[in-house]
């Protein structure tokens, strides 16, 4: 299996050239079920430790079912699948242009969760402009274990997000494990108290928010994964979803700028503007580098080729 890997902001994305599943030629959303249903095993022998970090993200490589499109893409991590992934798509771009498959300028990508518009602008430097954005509820109020009542905002930002504008836990490197344990009782509560995104859909990312001290930037963040991993980066579509509450509480224009800096510091800039159908499509700009070209092995008789633990 013939893998690139890269890191986005500190957030890892394995991309997948060659040696992934054969999922036929249907639309992303359709192959991410043959994927899950079928090919559950390739997911885990691919990205799960002692291969990774348990942060690594997935990204399998796959022929676009348009013409137009660059590419298609199916985004996994150490639980299950992603629905659409910021860091991972910049990091996707990075490594097309590494592999001189992608030149400067605008790149359709179809995922799962439709078509993203991408523009190269330069090797390492990428523009999202991700799936259509929305804040479902404002200040829902949820009692959380050891913390008491947490109040937060349910947002669309191509994954499901509880966003917590005060986070019970000051944001610093230092304190990532109180954070994660916080983040995890959060999302116990959600699950305990069956609040949900539309369609019942699990919200599966815990974002917590607090004021940058550094200058220029607007926020600081905290993102918790659905696999208890988290986001190295400020995270795409955790900053769509902050975008998308900005929006539905008329905090911030189209155009304007929103720098997010994520907990280990790196940064996004956010911004957005309504589509044709008057949907808010955040844009996000970050930058991913390439640091492997790796060719994974796996041996007879391994017994933790599927992970560990
Ligand atoms: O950047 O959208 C993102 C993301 C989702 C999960 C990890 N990173």
């Amino acid at each position: 299996m013939h893998v690139i890997d890269s890191h986005t902001g500190g957030q890892p994305t394995r991309v997948i050239l060659e040696g992934g599943p054969e999922l036929g030629q249907g639309p992303m959303s359709e192959r991410k079920k043959i994927f899950a249903e079928q090919f559950d095993d390739f997911r885990t022998k691919s990205i799960l430790e002692p291969k990774c970090t348990d942060a690594m993200v997935g990204a399998l490589l796959c022929e676009p079912v348009s013409s137009a499109s660059t590419a298609g893409v199916i985004f996994f991590n150490n639980d299950g699948y992603l629905d659409m992934c910021g860091h991972g798509t910049i990091g996707l771009l990075a490594t097309l242009a590494h592999l001189g498959r992608a030149d400067i300028g605008e790149h359709l990508i179809e995922t799962s969760v439709g078509k993203v518009k991408t523009e190269l602008l330069s090797r390492n430097r990428v523009s999202v402009e991700n799936v259509p954005s929305y804040c479902l509820h404002n200040n829902v109020a949820l009692e959380v274990e050891s913390l008491g009542t947490i109040t937060g905002h349910i947002a669309w930002g191509g994954n499901w997000f509880f966003l917590v504008d005060k986070s019970p836990v000051s944001i610093s490197r230092r304190n990532i494990p109180a954070l994660t344990d916080a983040a995890k009782k959060v999302r116990q509560a959600l699950a305990r108290q069956s609040v949900t995104g539309s369609d019942e859909a699990e919200i599966d990312h815990i974002e917590f928010f607090e004021e940058s001290s550094e200058s220029g930037v607007n926020s600081r963040n905290f993102v918790l994964c659905p696999g208890l991993a988290y986001d190295r980066s400020p995270c795409g579509t955790g900053t769509s979803a902050k975008i998308a509450c900005l929006v539905s509480s008329g905090k911030l224009l189209p155009g304007v700028h929103w720098i997010q800096e994520g907990v280990t510091g790196t940064r996004f800039i956010g911004t957005y503007d309504y589509d044709e159908n008057g949907k808010i499509r955040p844009r996000i700009t970050g930058e991913a580098y390439i640091y492997a070209d790796t060719n994974l092995i796996f041996q007879a008789g391994d017994p933790l080729q599927h992970g560990a633990g």
